[in-house]
């Protein structure tokens, strides 16, 4: 199987100074990516074939370099962008990482930051290692019992009591792959599975003597860490030999168990690992991801310990505003590709329809905890404001082209009047006939066009006085009649006003069937998005619900009654918290509601909003 083109490229080093950085190069390929991202990161102690499994899962033989000798290979984390191969508009993002645990490098905390980085920054966390699960396999993973101190959810002041359940809401799902695995799986003579395999590794002891607490936290923190938890168990791939070479290998150079257990995994990760989302369900971009990995960094860089929930404030201001200019450009580029000026006023509408609707989707998948609309009543009103000046720019041309007709149109007359013609007795007939002649040629000519009656009121306006001369000059009437026709004159002018204002009447309503529409687009686009995240959120919530149920069996199991009880009372709160989340769902969309339209108003003063289908399917 391969299905990437690109190359693996650095995505976090160190820099000169000894500082974790994120590299250009990736944050450009990141910010290029608009689709949903899953991200999933290898992280284990070094040359344990963490890069030649993450080639594997790109579906490629060489990508990410391996090291055919002792030194460790990979420095920082390593990125490859590849398209998903079942998740269609989604990319896979594979994270290898440095190995942990190279006493030649001497600095643990780099470790340990790279460790939390691959947490934070993916939605599966594949941990490697080589052998069996035994306890020193589980002391090397002593990065999990230091992640509490290095991470934290909660922005300060607002720690909850029950941190695990933050945590397993935000921690990404958790796949143990054991290398070169050389026993069988069996318990007591049955045969098991590997995940049986796995929780039975994790078991607690009883006790809370130092030793036991000891034994016990890297196992407590995988379960109260991780709601999801897998695990693979590959044999060795190859003869000693040829595994210096693995890069060369062909399928039927390696172990066909090894291949087989290859294919089982990578088929798990593409059918099962999510879209990576941040703090209240929301899916992000490739382009959040790279703002999301510089704001973690930056904050490792600065000495502070990188926090969720600020994490997720600074990118939803890099993202909102990012995502309000890309959505204006998008509207844009529409509108001045599609629009040819003068045209009819609808058809501009259904046009400005379009390119909205594809500007407000754009905005939606980009925009980020835009939570009172901020940042999309912003983009609604700059939208408007731009469809403004275009339909006056529309107003414009059609007034240039109504006066070039008109100008060609009643040429005849403007010579009649300056060489006199009209200045004799019955004049005045001949020049109100031509007028009216002319009058209806010009609008079979320009009948089309939105400012045409507005363009001819002005112009029979500036004749009127004209008129009264040749009416005065022309002695074959009477001066009843005369007067008959000032009267008859003026009552045709403003019969000419009328119609222009009816014309303008017409634009103004068109005005407000457009904002009509926009209004619907952004409250019916707002709504989607909002039920796709409580969807999210609330899987997520039943996901942690779950293993804390299994968790709190498991201990009555083991007889830890006390950790049971108190795991319950979590439990309780954890669902009271997600019923209220259900009860708030109404008032969150009618303050949605409010907000949108208030906008609205503010923007066409007198709008009144038409209540949307998506509601009254939420309040049932
Ligand atoms: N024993 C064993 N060796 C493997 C396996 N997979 C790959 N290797 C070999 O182990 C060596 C190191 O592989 P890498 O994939 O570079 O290991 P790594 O964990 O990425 O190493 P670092 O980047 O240094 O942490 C290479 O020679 C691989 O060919 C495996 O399943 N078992
Ligand atoms: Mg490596």
């Amino acid at each position: 199987m391969a299905f990437g083109v690109s190359a693996p490229v650095c995505l976090i080093e160190n820099d000169e100074n000894g500082k974790l950085c994120v590299r250009k190069q990736a944050k450009d390929i990141l910010d290029g990516i608009k689709e949903p991202v899953v991200v999933v990161s290898v992280v284990g102690l070094y040359r344990t074939g963490k890069s030649y499994l993450m080639n594997r899962l790109a579906g490629q033989q060489s990508g990410f370099a391996l090291g055919g000798t002792i030194e460790s290979k990979t420095k920082g984390i390593w990125m490859w962008c590849v398209p998903h191969p079942n998740k269609e508009g989604h990319t896979l993002v594979l994270l290898d990482t440095e190995g942990l645990g190279d006493v030649k490098k001497g600095d643990e905390k780099h470790d340990t930051w790279i460790f939390c980085l691959a947490v934070l920054l993916s939605s599966t966390l594949v941990y490697n290692s080589l052998g069996v699960i035994d306890n020193m396999a589980l002391e090397k993973l002593h990065y999990v019992t230091e992640l509490t101190e290095n991470i934290r959810v909660k922005a300060e002041g607002s720690r909850d009591e029950d941190e695990s359940a933050d945590f397993m809401r935000v921690f990404p799902s958790f796949v143990w792959a054991v290398r070169d695995f050389t026993l069988e799986l069996t318990m007591g003579g049955d045969p098991i599975t590997s995940d049986q395999y796995l929780e039975s590794a994790l078991k607690l002891k009883p006790g809370n003597s130092p030793q036991t607490e000891q034994f016990n936290l890297p196992r407590r923190c995988l379960r109260h860490f991780f709601a999801v938890r897998k695990c693979f168990v590959f044999p060795r791939p190859a003869s000693t030999q040829n595994m210096r070479r693995m890069e060369e290998l062909t399928e039927k150079d390696l172990d066909s168990e090894f291949l087989e257990q290859a294919n089982t995994f990578c088929h798990y990760i593409y059918d099962n690992a999510d879209p990576k989302t941040v703090s209240g369900g929301r899916t992000i971009t490739g382009s959040a991801l790279g703002n999301l990995a510089e704001v973690y960094v930056e904050s490792i860089r600065s000495g502070k310990v990188p926090c969720l929930e600020n994490a997720v404030v600074s990118l939803a201001k890099i993202q909102n505003n990012r995502a309000v200019e890309q959505a204006l450009e998008s509207y844009m580029t529409e509108m001045l590709s599609k629009a040819q000026l003068p045209m009819d006023p609808a058809d501009l509408s259904n046009i400005h329809t379009v390119a909205e609707k594809k500007a407000i989707e754009g905005f939606i998948t980009m925009s980020f905890n835009d939570n009172d609309q901020i940042y999309q009543k912003e983009l609604m009103g700059t939208i408007y404001d731009e469809y403004q000046q275009i339909c006056q720019q529309n107003r414009e041309e059609s007034v240039i082209q109504c006066e070039a007709v008109l100008h060609t149109v009643f040429d005849k007359l403007k010579k009649g009047i300056s060489d006199g013609s009209y200045l004799k007795p019955g004049g005045y007939r001949l020049y109100r006939d031509m007028l009216t002649q002319l009058t209806n040629e010009y609008r079979a000519r320009s009948q089309s066009q939105m400012m045409s009656e507005e363009v001819l009121s002005k112009f029979l306006k500036a004749k009127e006085e004209v008129g009264n001369m040749i009416l005065q000059a022309d002695e074959s009437l009477s001066a009843a009649e005369q007067e008959k026709e000032v009267q008859r004159l003026k009552n045709e002018i403003l019969e000419q006003q009328q119609r222009g204002l009816e014309e303008q009447n017409r634009l103004q309503a068109q005005v407000f069937k457009d904002m009509q529409r926009s209004h619907k687009e952004h409250v019916d686009q707002i709504i989607h998005q909002m039920e796709r995240e409580q969807e999210r959120m609330r899987r997520d919530n039943e996901q942690v619900l779950k293993a804390k149920l299994r968790e709190k069996h498991a201990l009555l199991q083991q007889g830890f009654d006390q950790q049971a009880s108190r795991l319950q009372r979590q439990i309780d709160c954890l669902k009271s918290e997600m019923q209220e989340e259900q009860k708030s769902k109404p008032s969150k969309v009618s303050r949605i509601l409010d907000g949108v339209s208030a906008t609205a108003e503010l923007i066409v003063p007198s709008f009144v909003p038409k209540f949307v289908s998506a509601i009254s399917k939420l309040f049932k």
